[in-house]
């Protein structure tokens, strides 16, 4: 069989196929090796990154092949070179790879705006170069120098088939590295770095057809183990601040981007924050607060902070979702007579916004229109902070109270442009622009923050309101390492770059004692914190967090990528470290730690996939029937 092959794709007639395979595996081995940053660990896996393409090759000119012969060769040549192609742009902007729900959300690309320039660049015509190769071989060369090329369709068929072997042996030579790699909950650089970018959409595309029949074959005993992990964790919140705040209005401030590295650092000398510094000596300000995002960024950060539900491994639950049953703080409130509202100056449509605030119960939503967005007030992504900040106060003191209301800034957003005039400090002079950037526009938001603070001290709402700021996620991921190195110091391993997950977290209001708080804690734990404050009872809410400040909490949290850090380690991709000293111990210290972030992770995406929240009255009944029936 093998000599069967080697001399079929060696002879004259054939070597077309030899060369056009050859040279969209060079491509594709280049873009994983070099363009994406998988973590070779060893000798293995470079191998096994270097032989994964060839099954999807097969499978795809095989395809193309079958379908239109030589013209579908080609064709399926460049649909790979696009796909190819779409990845690397969106691993530069997200550090992750496309997902299907991603494509759906096609429209928010637009959005990306200044972003989109930034992530192209003029070399990367050089990944086309080889298709201008592969029409020339397949339709121009002189048949006088090589036989023409006139593949079969039964060649093709051949082809595909030859794709079922070919991903057999890598399959089973990347369990060799990695275990129940298909199984297990998973990341998607782990598949990548086995199974190889083009494989890996096949297995999305499997993944989204099993997740959509999720919802439909749900039923109401799927929620019962979501129920019970749930009651076992439950904890007693801390009943001093029960209350602290009750009937008081709420402002859930979300800081675009911004991380806790940046609280109490300085550039040239100069505090990045000087304003947040000082304010959060007059909150709570939890220094160990991590955001939980994945692909759904802020959206991400809304979901957790309305349902403490977790978002999703891939997607947006905002576009994804938006249709479920949920519970989310906007509709409790609402039922203890509170108005709740958002106010963000982008487009309503972006991320699905408008849709799911129906969902979550969000009486209303300020979005761009509501905005005096002119020219002169815009710059990037849109309306400028300080604008941002003045007209909403303004719309603040004209809503009915109380009210939770949820302000969402824009500017400190990658590609983290200013317009000079805006710019207070200097650019920093790392090896990474975006990095240099970033500065610059954290300090302008802190000005923003200033005057939008003390205004909001000076008006007549302040006596009566809470104020929760928090970080929505990380401005700068983790292909900028060498650069925040650079800038910190010290050298980013995967245990550093899991405490750059932390984000800022103060609370501030008549009632809180200004403190500063090491608990370990995530977005999650938003939703128990307000409502513990506002005191109101929800009865026996489906929640995966916790009062942050309740003295029984476990001290845990567990980022979307299913790493976590508890009070002894953090794991992270599943290595091991001491959370106090960051030195790499035994594995086996973090297994507990993946075990409970997989099953949390797990019995979230159960009710998220499942639209399970529509059986909770049900559920409920039948849960007190059953106790009911245990008491005779
Ligand atoms: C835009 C803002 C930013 O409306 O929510 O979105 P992000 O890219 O951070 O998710
Ligand atoms: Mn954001």
């Amino acid at each position: 069989m093998f000599n069967k092959l080697r001399s079929f794709f060696s002879s004259k007639k054939n070597i077309t196929y030899t060369v056009v395979i050859a040279m969209f595996w060079l491509k594709m081995t280049f873009i994983q090796g070099g363009v994406f940053a998988l973590n070779m660990e060893n000798i293995n896996q470079s191998a096994i990154l270097a032989f994964n393409p060839l099954s999807s090759i097969f499978l795809l000119f095989g395809l193309g092949i079958l379908l239109a012969g030589r013209k579908g060769l080609l064709g399926a040549y460049i649909i790979g070179s696009i796909l190819l192609y779409a990845n690397v742009l969106f691993y530069r902007e997200y550090n992750d790879f496309i997902t299907i729900p991603m494509l759906g959300q096609a429209a928010n690309l637009a959005g990306l705006g200044g972003s989109i320039s930034d992530i192209l660049s003029a070399s990367d015509l050089l990944l086309f170069v080889d298709v201008f190769a592969a029409i020339f071989l397949l339709f121009y060369l002189k048949p006088s120098r090589f036989q023409s090329f006139m593949p079969r369709r039964k060649e093709g068929l051949i082809m595909a088939m030859i794709a079922i072997p070919l991903f057999i042996v890598n399959l089973a030579w990347a369990q060799t590295e990695r275990p129940e790699l298909l199984t297990r909950a998973f990341d998607r650089n782990l598949l990548v770095k086995n199974i190889g970018v083009l494989d890996y959409h096949v297995y999305d595309t499997l993944v989204q057809g099993q997740t959509k029949m999720k919802k439909t074959f749900a039923d109401s005993n799927e929620l019962v183990p979501a129920l019970n992990y749930i009651n076992e964790k439950k904890v007693e919140p801390n009943s001093e601040m029960t209350g602290v705040a009750e009937g008081k209005n709420v402002i859930v401030l979300s800081l675009e981007s911004t991380q806790t590295f940046v609280v109490d650092n300085t550039l040239n000398g100069e505090e990045l924050t000087p304003y947040f510094n000082d304010l959060k000596e007059e909150g709570a300000y939890f220094s160990n607060f991590y955001h939980q995002v994945k692909q759904g960024r802020t959206s991400d950060s809304e979901f957790l902070l309305d349902n403490s539900l977790y978002g999703l491994n891939r997607g947006a639950a905002f576009f994804t979702h938006a249709g479920n049953e949920y519970e989310a703080t906007p509709e409790v409130l609402g039922e203890n007579g509170y108005t709740s509202t958002v106010m963000h100056a982008n487009d309503g449509t972006f991320w699905n916004r408008n849709t799911m605030y129906d969902s979550l119960g969000y009486d209303e939503f300020f979005d761009k229109e509501d905005y005096d967005v002119t020219e002169d007030k815009s710059f990037g992504w849109g309306y400028l902070d300080e604008y941002f900040f003045s007209d909403s106060l303004d719309k603040m003191e004209e809503l009915d109270q109380p009210f939770y209301n949820k302000m969402i800034t824009l500017t400190n957003h990658h590609p983290f442009t200013l317009p000079e005039e805006k710019k207070l400090i200097e650019e920093g002079d790392t090896s990474s622009g975006t990095l240099n950037r970033y500065f610059q526009t954290i300090r302008y938001q802190d000005e923003a923050l200033k005057q939008f603070v003390e205004d909001f001290k000076a008006s007549d709402l302040y006596d009566d309101t809470v104020l929760v700021i928090y970080g929505d996620h990380f401005g700068i991921s983790e292909n900028h390492q060498k650069a925040m190195g650079e800038y910190l110091d010290k050298d980013i391993n995967d245990y550093e770059q899991f405490q750059l997950q932390r984000v800022p977290l103060l609370m501030i209001g008549e009632g809180i004692e200004p403190k500063e708080y090491d608990t370990l804690g995530g977005q999650i734990d938003l939703r128990p914190t307000i409502m513990n404050m506002l005191g109101v009872q929800d009865e026996n809410p489906v929640q995966f967090g916790q009062d942050l400040f309740s003295e029984e909490r476990d001290e845990m949290v567990i980022t979307r990528d299913g790493n976590f850090a508890n009070e002894d380690y953090v794991g992270v991709n599943e290595a091991c470290y001491d959370r106090e000293t960051g030195e790499e111990v035994e594995a086996d210290l973090c297994t507990p730690g993946f075990d409970e972030a997989e099953e949390e992770l797990g019995l979230s995406d159960s009710i998220v996939y499942g639209d399970l929240l529509r059986y909770l009255d049900e559920t409920e009944m039948i849960e007190e029937k059953s106790s009911n029936n245990t008491d005779k």
